[in-house]
């Protein structure tokens, strides 16, 4: 079954911020945001753009008449700067104009006074001046200190972790619309129409009641419009109170990069033990997570860290320690991992420095260490764990031990280019950590000609996830896709909704959705009974658009049946609600059961190397990977790509660069290197994982949006060997590892 949404993709019919038809009157906004990264505010002139063409109102902080704050977690983000500037990009001023241009240009003429003050960029600068966001958050279990003392080896490195542009195509954007007696419509690119509902009413003022955000779908948000969108639906709303008038603004793509968080870079310090047989006894670990200048998301990003600090690996002695470091960047935040993959970049680092010391292969370690069955994980889950089945059934289907072998054949037969290989398991919890997150609701119409319309709280940005909804009611009332629509994800329709995040929005959506059919069709079998003559409701069910009594047809048809419920004045709506079971996590002792379940996997990486332009290629990535059972092989084979492909530009390319002041280097795309079609490996092969276990995905169907990510985490360790095999070097765990880095590690010595 292909995405419903494929056809209006390619005829470019698909609807986004940017293409709901603009009301008459409507104006346009553009963020003057701070030049410096640091900084008291002195003073801000706007005369001149006020005075400017077509300019309409200029506000500053002082002029909102709600409160100048959208923090979620922490009250540290005002809308607009006031009195401080604390990143480079941090909006001060909002020019509402009658047009797009005439906005910006007005925007140039504001000038401001800023007394400088020296920005920290480096998150290990911040935590030794003690500016860390929220306390340190630790995971202990068993007992380090003994452990290492009983160590056969140990070893101790440091790791620099890179930030990630998301690079989703459609940039932030929102439009704001007045409705009568005081009310406001927002049309939001936003993973969260909630959480923009709410930023929208702290900073005018609102109550929840009064405000609707509309999403239709998003050009990709990738965790970078789970929170981040707020800012410019506040900044719309607040223009909009302001002037009477609707108020667009959509950014222009170097806006976007400079003025919105990215994921988060880490620094970090490991040191791993060893027993003789290469077993791990104990690991130690601390973080240095760089928060950028507010909260955000930071303290949830930093406990999936902790989460997934031992990847898919037991360890029996662990201390991981996290710091959320404020610096003067623009504050980072989700991204399709949310932290976890900063957490197990760092333990297959620890890994692979062991490999090296010890003169194995990192796969020996790896696999002798892979978590089994009823292992617990250092937060206290235990795991029913395929960590060892993907791994044996990716040997089994790719053998890796001949993948090696080919390369080491090839590396011994060229001269300047070399061949590495890798594997990355991984292990990846499904639930949002924040237990009460864990919840969606539905809402399901039927009309009397049998057409079928669905609103959830799920937000779609091309992950699939409205196909997945349509395919949950088509297989509840067995109708073809075709009479199921869904609509819009709108705060009118579905209340206090979580962000689509953290992978779960198609199980907790679809669950919630699953039982508002269920109501529906139960009701619709009690009026089909005495029409088929059944015994009882047990025998029937619905099929192909028909009644089945006992698995066989029956002459009532689907629109039949409906239109006989609603004269029988039976309801044909439901509004139901979904709350993940059995899931809990309690932070005072740091133990718990956070994950409804995790998702398991392992990749094999294969790449080439031409060492003498340090350039290289990703010749495969093959994986076995735990769909449970796929409800939709074609959306999730796309996400296994996209994600393997992303993870590998975060790994090897993209490199986002502040300067020591704090100024985005990397700041458009001729600047930032994406993968594009040509770094695409060439090839990608999914192996599903053969398991019959149950579990809390809708129709067993695992979460898939951010775990195949991590595969492209092996890229990074393929180059290195390759590079260890061309020259006797030790290149840093310092990502990305780019073209240049390559060369230099070639040849350093
Ligand atoms: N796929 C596409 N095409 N675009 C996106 O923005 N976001 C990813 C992933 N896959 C994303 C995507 C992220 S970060 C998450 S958390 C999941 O989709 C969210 O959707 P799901 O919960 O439906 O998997
Ligand atoms: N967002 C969030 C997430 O708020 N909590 C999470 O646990 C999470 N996990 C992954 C991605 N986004
Ligand atoms: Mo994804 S980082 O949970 O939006």
């Amino acid at each position: 079954m292909k995405n419903i949404d494929s056809t209006s993709h390619v005829r470019g019919e698909s609807v986004y911020l940017d293409d709901v038809p603009v009301v008459r009157g409507t104006l346009y906004a553009c963020v003057f945001d701070s030049p410096v990264a640091h900084g008291k505010l002195k003073s801000i002139d706007t005369s001149e753009a006020e005075k400017s063409e077509g300019v309409v109102r200029v506000i500053t902080a002082k002029d909102l008449i709600g409160e100048n704050q959208i923090g979620g977690i922490v009250p540290d983000e005002p809308l607009l700067a006031d009195g401080e500037v604390h990143f480079q990009g941090m909006p001060i001023a909002i020019v509402v104009a009658e047009s797009e241009e005439l906005a910006r240009k007005a925007a140039k003429k504001i000038t401001v006074e800023i007394d400088e003050l020296t920005p920290v960029t480096d998150p290990r600068v911040a935590a030794a001046n003690g500016d860390l966001i929220v306390p340190p958050k630790k995971f202990v279990m068993g007992d380090t200190a003994a452990a290492f003392a009983g160590c056969e080896h140990v070893f101790e490195g440091k790791v620099e972790i890179n930030g990630q542009e998301h690079l989703y195509i459609e940039t932030q954007g929102a439009y704001a619309v007045p409705t009568e007696n005081g009310g406001l419509k927002v049309y939001s690119s936003t993973q969260g129409p909630t959480a923009v509902q709410r930023a929208v009413c702290r900073v005018t003022g609102m109550a929840m009641h009064q405000v609707e955000v509309d999403v239709q779908r998003l050009g990709g948000g990738f965790g970078g419009k789970e929170d981040q969108a707020n800012a410019w639906a506040g900044i719309v709303a607040v223009a909009t109170q302001l002037t009477g008038r609707p108020v667009k603004y959509a950014l222009h793509r170097m806006e976007d990069m400079r003025m919105t968080g990215k994921r988060h870079p880490y620094s970090a310090d490991y040191r791993i033990g060893l027993d003789r047989d290469t077993k791990i006894v104990a690991y130690e670990v601390t973080f240095y997570q760089n928060a950028g200048a507010s909260c955000d998301l930071s303290p949830p990003v930093l406990e999936r860290t902790l989460f997934h600090c031992t990847n898919s690996y037991f360890v029996p002695n662990v201390t991981a320690t996290a710091y959320c470091c404020r610096t003067n960047l623009p504050p980072n935040t989700a991204f399709r991992g949310f932290g976890g993959p900063q957490g197990m970049f760092v333990i297959e680092s620890a890994i692979a420095h062991a490999a090296e010391k010890l003169g194995v292969k990192a796969a020996e370690i790896q696999r002798r260490n892979l978590l089994e069955d009823g292992d617990e994980f250092p937060y206290g889950q235990i795991a029913e764990s395929d960590a060892v089945t993907s791994w044996t059934q990716a040997d089994a289907k790719y053998d890796l031990a001949a993948l090696q072998q080919e390369a080491d054949d090839f590396n011994a037969s060229s001269k300047y280019f070399r061949k590495g290989v890798a594997t990355m398991p991984v292990c990846f919890g499904i639930s949002f950590t924040k237990t009460p997150m864990n919840q969606a609701r539905s809402l399901v119409h039927v009309y009397t000609d049998g057409s079928v319309a669905v609103s959830t709280g799920a937000v779609e940005m091309g992950q699939g996830v409205n196909t997945k909804m349509a395919q949950v009611a088509a297989k509840m009332f067995g109708l073809d896709i075709g009479q199921v629509k869904v609509h819009t994800t709108n705060t009118l329709r579905i209340a206090n909704t979580s962000p689509t995040a953290a992978s779960a929005a198609a199980d907790l959506n679809g669950k919630a959705t699953q039982i508002a059919c269920e109501t529906i069709r139960k009701r619709l079998l009690e009026v089909a009974l005495p029409l088929v003559e059944a015994a009882s409701v047990d025998e029937l069910s619905l099929q192909d658009g028909y009644v089945h009594r006992n698995g066989e047809k029956t002459s009532l048809d689907w629109q039949t049946l409906v239109m006989d419920a609603h004269l029988q004045r039976v309801n044909l709506s439901e509004h139901s609600h979904y709350a993940t079971p059995g899931i809990g996590f309690d932070w005072s002792t740091a133990k718990g059961h956070p994950f409804a379940y995790h998702v398991y996997g392992t990749a094999i990486v294969g790449v080439t190397v031409d060492c003498l332009r340090g350039r290289y290629e990703v010749d495969y990535v093959l994986c076995c990977h735990d769909f449970g059972t796929s409800m939709n092989t074609a959306v999730d084979l796309g996400q296994i790509e996209g994600g393997i492909v992303q993870g590998i530009g975060w790994m090897t390319m993209e490199e986002v660069v502040y300067d020591e002041n704090g100024k985005l280097r990397s700041n458009a795309l001729s600047t930032y290197k994406v993968p594009d079609i040509y770094s695409v490996p060439k090839e990608i092969a999914v192996l599903p994982l053969e398991t019959t276990r149950e579990n809390l995905a809708i129709f067993n169907s695992k979460a898939v949006g951010e775990p195949p990510l991590m595969y492209g985490i092996g890229a990074y360790f393929a180059i290195r060997n390759a590079v260890m095999s061309y020259t006797d070097c030790s290149p840093a765990f310092d990502l990305p590892f780019t073209p240049e880095k390559v060369l230099m590690s070639l040849y350093r010595s």
